[in-house]
């Protein structure tokens, strides 16, 4: 039988298991970095109990050299010592640090090992949905804390859809006056003020997150409509498949998609999309603004196209890089460089994988967010009480693991993909509870598949669920409530 791997996710570019006695935590002391240092603190402490003092024993320290966000920890009887080529650097590597640390008969240890380890993708996300259910800034930072313990740096936050707008805007200032009040069936909506969002980014930044914030345009505009009725088209119902009808003039709390559109030949419409993003651009610190784009199904494709070239232009004017949907891709005019966020399938059963390309071709890049392996949203069993269930049914850990990025979108090469995203939309999702329910474990599959490298002895599905078993008790004393999916053999 091959011996069970360290519970370690994402698995490490390079870890060498030592023989050998362990290092004791108790009795250890910690010389560091200040944030390095509260950050072990705090996981040390969660873990175990133990209060690391100032002294000798642990030492935690960025020394400029090796690649972006890498690091090297060394741990053995005598002392660790982690070392971060940047401060991201140091701070994955006190996460893998805390996922080293384990019971020894009645002592806390961690086991001697040499870890060098750095990311295979530039931008690993995921995405909350604040539109759908509205979600308040402890929420999100309790998603921040989860998200930045398995090395995600990034945190998309889609900002409005047709449920609600949730940024507070000075230009705009009916967007949140009138069209922020509700949210799906019936929930209580709600607004983050600019010093809310200015918080999150801040605090993201402290767990070396970059937030990437969404306005969903030109379909997905519902809200936009109650509070600027004069930019937006009639709703079109004939596109509704599934979910409630929407009314013009009145919230949306229904699920459908597709039935909004901003209008597109008035520019009126254009001096709304500067406006927004112009405060969207001054008040977030990282380089990319996302503009939506997806399911415009009541707008012609040359509307869309016009759209589309319209407001990546504006993005583009700003000095940010605009982020979109893959529809986006199917535009000639889209500003050179634009991000593209693929949702299609992993086998993919349409002209996803075309429009995704656009971007390349213009030279931007893709992130994969293929629906049926990383939509946290979906079911994670058939009976979950939470999910949907539209990419390919209920979504296991094990679809959720067995994929490759480099292998979705054909003709795309690797250096055209900037990363990977698992995005959470809240239809169902209201509490951190029901956040836990489906985000974990699925977002260890997406870590892992965005962090460490496309092949290796431990990058199987049985290596996959066996560490991330490992892990319940780590997550446990985090707080988080994940579901005891059957599909892991979880230590207890
Ligand atoms: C599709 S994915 C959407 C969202 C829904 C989601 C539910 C994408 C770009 N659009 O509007 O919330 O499915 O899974």
């Amino acid at each position: 039988m091959a011996p069970v791997p360290l519970p370690l996710v994402p698995f490490p570019a390079h870890i060498d298991v030592r023989r050998g006695p362990a290092f004791d935590l108790s009795g250890a002391g910690l010389s560091a970095d200040p944030d390095a240092a509260t950050a072990l603190r705090s996981l040390v402490a969660a873990r175990t109990g133990l209060d690391l003092p100032d002294g000798d024993g642990i030492v935690l320290t960025v020394q400029d050299g090796g690649p972006a966000e890498s690091y090297v920890l060394e741990a053995a009887a005598t002392g660790i010592r982690v070392t971060g080529a940047d401060a991201a650097g140091l701070h994955y590597g006190v996460q893998t640090l805390g996922q080293l640390i384990r019971r020894d008969g009645d002592r806390w240890a961690v086991p001697p090992v040499r870890v060098e380890d750095a990311p295979r993708f530039a931008y690993r996300g995921v995405m909350l949905d604040v539109a759908r259910h509205f979600h308040d800034v402890p929420t999100v930072r309790a998603y921040i804390d989860r998200a930045a313990s398995l090395k995600v740096n990034v945190l998309h936050l889609h900002l409005s859809d047709d449920q609600g707008w949730r940024l507070e805007l000075r230009s705009r200032p009916e967007l949140t006056a009138t069209a922020s009040a509700t949210a799906v069936d019936g929930a209580e909506g709600g607004f983050y003020t600019q010093d809310d969002y200015r918080a999150i980014v801040a605090y993201a930044a402290s767990h070396h997150m970059t937030v990437v914030p969404e306005f969903d345009m030109p379909g997905h505009t519902h809200a936009v409509s109650l509070a600027y009725p004069g930019i937006a088209e009639a709703p079109v119902t004939d596109v509704i498949t599934e979910g409630a009808i929407p009314v013009e003039g009145e919230p949306y709390t229904g699920t459908a998609v597709g039935f909004s559109s901003l209008r597109v030949h008035d520019e009126a419409t254009y001096a709304f999309v500067r406006d927004v993003f112009a405060e969207l651009a001054e008040l977030t610190p990282g380089p990319w603004l996302h503009f939506g784009g997806d399911e415009s199904h009541g707008t012609t494709p040359e509307d869309f196209a016009r759209f589309v070239s319209r407001a990546s232009a504006v993005i583009a004017d700003l000095g940010k890089t605009p982020m979109a949907w893959h529809e986006a891709g199917a535009a000639t005019g889209l500003a050179p460089g634009t991000v593209g966020q693929y949702w299609g399938f992993v086998t993919p059963v349409d002209a996803a994988p075309q429009h995704a390309r656009g971007f390349a071709d213009r030279g931007g890049r893709v992130v994969l967010s293929p629906a049926d392996a990383v939509y946290l949203d979906m079911k994670p069993t058939d009976d979950a009480p939470l999910g949907l269930t539209w990419a390919n049914g209920a979504t296991s850990l094990e679809r959720a693991y067995s994929w490759e990025p480099a292998d979705v979108v054909d003709g795309l090469p690797e250096d055209a993909i900037l990363g990977v995203e698992a995005p959470l939309w809240t239809e169902t999702v209201a509490t951190l509870a029901d956040i836990d329910a489906l985000v974990f474990p699925r977002i260890a599959a997406a870590a892992e598949i965005a962090w460490s490298p496309a092949t290796g002895a431990e990058r199987t599905w049985e290596s996959f669920r066996t560490r991330v078993g490992g892990l319940g008790p780590l997550w446990t004393s985090l707080g988080v409530r994940f579901p005891a999916l059957a599909e892991v053999p979880w230590t207890t």
